[in-house]
C-alpha cells in the first residue's frame, strides 16, 4: 500500500500543530531535523483506506532563507517533496497569510489551501468565498475548524485526491516587473542544465537573483547526498555565478 506524505505549513499561530495532532493522534513520534535543533514532529494517519505520514513543518512568516526554521521548511518542500503540501491560514487574518501560501505555490504544484480557525473567523463576522479564492489561487480551498473539528472530512477528500494525482491544479503565480522577469528568462534555462527538472526552476532562479546563498548550500548538500548514494556520477558542484 502506498503511503502519501502531507506537509503542515503556515504562518507561526494558524493552528498547523492543532490539526496534525487531530489527524495523528498518538500515532506521532518527534526528533530534531538532521543537524538542526529544530523540532520534527511527524505522524500518521488513515483516511479511505490510504496511509499518510504527514510533518508538522516549522511555522514562518516566509521561506527564504531568513532563519533555520525557513530553511528546515523551504528544504522539506523543495527537497523532500511531499504529496500535498496543506497550507494552514488563519481565516481571520487571509490577507497577511495569503503571503505564505504564495510562496508556496512558487514552490509546488501540489498545494492546498486550509482555512482554518473559521470558528474565529464566524465569531467576527468574516465571510469568505472559498469557491472564488479557489478559483484565483488555482489550488483548492477548504474550510475548517482545527479547534471545533470541522471541515476536517472535506479537507482529508481533497487531500487524498490530490495524492492520488486526481486533482489538476494550476496555482497561481506572481508575475514580476519586466526587468526581474527578464532575468528570470535569462537565467532559468542555465540552472536547469546545473540541476535538471526535479526542483523548481523558476523559484530556484528567483532565490539566486535574490542573492540566496543558502539555496546554493542546500543545493549542494542534496546533491552530495544523492552522489553518495548513487556511488558518485554527479559531480554537479554549484557556485553563484551572478
Ligand atoms: N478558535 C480556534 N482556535 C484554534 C483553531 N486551531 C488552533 N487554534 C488555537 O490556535 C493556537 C495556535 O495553535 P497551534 O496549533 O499551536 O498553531 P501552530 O500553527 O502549530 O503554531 P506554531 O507551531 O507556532 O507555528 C492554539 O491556542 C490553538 O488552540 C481553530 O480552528 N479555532
Ligand atoms: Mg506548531
Amino acid at each position: 500500500m502506498s503511503v502519501y506524505r502531507i506537509a503542515l505549513a503556515g504562518n507561526p499561530n494558524t493552528g498547523k500543530s492543532t490539526l496534525f495532532n487531530l489527524l495523528t493522534g498518538l500515532r506521532q513520534h518527534t526528533g530534531n531535523w538532521p543537524g538542526k535543533t529544530v523540532i520534527r514532529a511527524e505522524g500518521e494517519f488513515t483516511h479511505n483506506d490510504t496511509e499518510y505520514t504527514t510533518v508538522d513543518l516549522p511555522g514562518t512568516y516566509s521561506l527564504y532563507s531568513n532563519s533555520v526554521d525557513e530553511e528546515v521548511a523551504r528544504d522539506y518542500i523543495i527537497f523532500d517533496k511531499p504529496d500535498v503540501t496543506l497550507v494552514v491560514l488563519d481565516a481571520t487574518s487571509l490577507e497577511r497569510n495569503l503571503n505564505l501560501a504564495l510562496q508556496v505555490m512558487e514552490m509546488t504544484d501540489h498545494v492546498v489551501v486550509c482555512l482554518n480557525l473559521m470558528d474565529e473567523a464566524q465569531k467576527k463576522g468574516i465571510k469568505i468565498d472559498s469557491e472564488m479564492l479557489s478559483k484565483k489561487l488555482g489550488t483548492p480551498v477548504v474550510k475548517v475548524s482545527a479547534r471545533n473539528k470541522t471541515g476536517i472530512k472535506e479537507l482529508l477528500d481533497i487531500v487524498d485526491e490530490m495524492a492520488k494525482g486526481n486533482v489538476p491544479t494550476n496555482p497561481y503565480r506572481m508575475t514580476y516587473s519586466d526587468d526581474i522577469e527578464a532575468k528570470i528568462e535569462e537565467l532559468a534555462p542555465k540552472v536547469r542544465q546545473m540541476i535538471g527538472d526535479e526542483f523548481p526552476i523558476r523559484w530556484i532562479s528567483l532565490r539566486l537573483l535574490d542573492g540566496d546563498e543558502r539555496i546554493l548550500n542546500s543545493l549542494n548538500t542534496y546533491f552530495q547526498k544523492k552522489k553518495k548514494r548513487k556511488g558518485g556520477y554527479n559531480n554537479v558542484s554549484i557556485k553563484a555565478t551572478i
